[in-house]
């Protein structure tokens, strides 16, 4: 039945073997849902918000990992973790259990050019910026490593930071430098995608261009310049309130890292943190902005679909704690956003469940390329139709030390150091662990057999 739905949807589009459409897919490091179209007071993202308005938001999108490498590799292999076992930061896409080709290889082998501007697979920050990191050197025409103002060493040793620790990515650190963004990583960047999206113009080389372009940003060091800390109101900035007992009921290995720099922040700390995070968050919408532009420029816009994503999300005080890799709704909740211009329906917002791992059959899908191996995820094309179409059931985030399920109404994690249940309905916030409660054990126990069913106990 779903297959027949998805032809029609498909028979549809008018144009589309004749004319395959380009692809922007804009990823941002540790960009998590929290942006003024998803309801963030503090956030100021007008360009982000606009697009919204010309496609689908999908208001709760999940990361298959919340950190950076496995999170990005799940996506860009259609494969979740446990499949491929690409599980460290410099898992490389050879190194899958199951022959999986990339997303990008496979545009490129059906036609497209493909064209990679900074961090898609992973790379460290600072460390990689300016090198390509663990890329898939197949699946690219071209790539740019780009690098910039905040990638020296000598302005590094400007950032204001906090705690013992000595790194610039994990550790607490941001700044506020007065200088052009065209200086920044990321602006060298946008100007590089501008660049491709002329030279590697379809009516020039005959083909149609695939672009993805990786912002660095909000990822840590939080840098971003100064107008852009200026674009945040402090007093729009509300850091959250947490029950003095959170912890009390949490298994050992919640908040992964427990050490006292990303943990019970000192107030003016952490409203500072959370100053350079929507700082960083309206200086990449800025640069967003440009490409759309470029984009209507170039007259591309009509025929790009646009995914504007991050690969996880990012706490900002919720449970006290200030970092990522935790199976909370903060850490593992994503933006993502859709545009494609032949939709009729524009400015939707879709409820249903979803994860990155979708991104991949929902491309080909829309390209009108068929995939090489067996996908994972769920095509969301169809919900760019009809928003009000039902997500999935659930959706799988894997971490480094255990499993997390998030049902429409729950949240489900098995850990090492024990198991955790929240009712998202009731507690939005996951304060109250319910798993153990004679009260929920039915629950768990669905939800302990649906997980169990997905990856046999152990094998995470
Ligand atoms: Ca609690």
């Amino acid at each position: 039945m779903k297959t027949i739905v998805l032809a029609t949807l498909l028979l549809a589009i008018p144009c589309l073997a004749a004319d395959p459409p380009n692809v922007l897919f804009i990823i941002s490091g540790d960009l998590g849902a929290r942006l003024a179209c998803y309801g963030e007071a503090a956030a100021k993202t007008p360009n982000i918000d606009l697009l919204a308005t010309q496609g689908t938001l999908f208001e709760r999108c999940y990361t298959q990992r919340p950190t950076c490498g496995p999170s990005r590799m799940s996506m860009l292999s259609g494969l979740y973790i446990h499949e491929s076992g690409l599980n460290g930061q410099k898992s490389r896409i050879t190194e899958s259990r199951i022959p999986a080709i990339t997303l990008p290889h496979l545009f490129r082998k059906n036609g497209y050019t493909t064209a990679r501007v900074g961090k898609v697979f992973h790379m460290g920050v600072p460390g990689d910026i300016g090198t390509a990191g663990t890329d898939d050197p197949q699946a690219w025409d071209l790539t740019v490593n780009n690098t910039g103002w905040d990638a020296k060493p000598e302005n590094l040793a400007k950032v204001n930071r906090y705690g013992p620790r000595k790194d610039h990515s994990v550790a607490v650190t941001y700044l506020d430098p007065d200088i052009p963004d065209e200086e920044m990583v990321d602006g060298v960047g946008t100007h590089a995608a501008l660049r491709l999206m002329k030279e590697q113009h379809p009516e020039k080389t005959g083909k149609p261009l695939m672009l993805f372009m990786g912002y660095f940003r909000t990822h840590p060091p939080m840098i971003a310049p100064r107008r852009h800390w200026d674009a945040i109101d402090p007093q729009e900035i509300r850091l959250p309130e947490v029950p003095e007992n959170d912890r009390q009921d949490m298994p050992k290995g919640a908040l992964p890292l427990a050490g006292p720099g990303h943990n019970f922040l000192p107030a003016g700390i952490g409203r500072d943190y959370a100053h350079a995070y929507y700082a960083s968050i309206h200086f990449i919408d800025h640069e967003i902005g440009k490409l759309v532009a470029g984009l209507k420029t170039n007259g591309l816009a009509d025929n790009t679909i646009i995914v504007i994503t991050g690969d996880q999300g990012f706490h900002l005080g919720e449970h006290n704690y200030w970092h990522k890799t935790s199976a909370f709704d903060p850490s593992c909740h994503v933006p993502l956003i859709i545009i494609d211009p032949r939709a009729a329906a524009k400015g939707q917002r879709s409820a249903g469940l979803c994860g990155l791992i979708d991104l991949y059959p929902t491309l080909c899908d829309l390209a009108g390329i068929p995939p090489e191996h067996p996908l994972s995820g769920t095509s969301l094309a169809p919900r760019l139709h009809d928003a009000a179409r039902p997500g999935k059931d659930w959706e799988l985030t894997q971490l480094q030390n255990g499993v997390t399920l998030r049902t429409d109404r729950y949240r489900y994690t098995e850990l090492k150091g024990g198991t955790m249940l929240y009712d998202l309905s009731a507690d939005p916030h996951e304060w109250r662990n319910l798993a153990g409660k004679p009260s929920h054990a039915e629950t768990e126990r669905t939800l302990r057999n649906t997980l169990s069913s997905i990856i046999a106990p152990g094998k995470n």
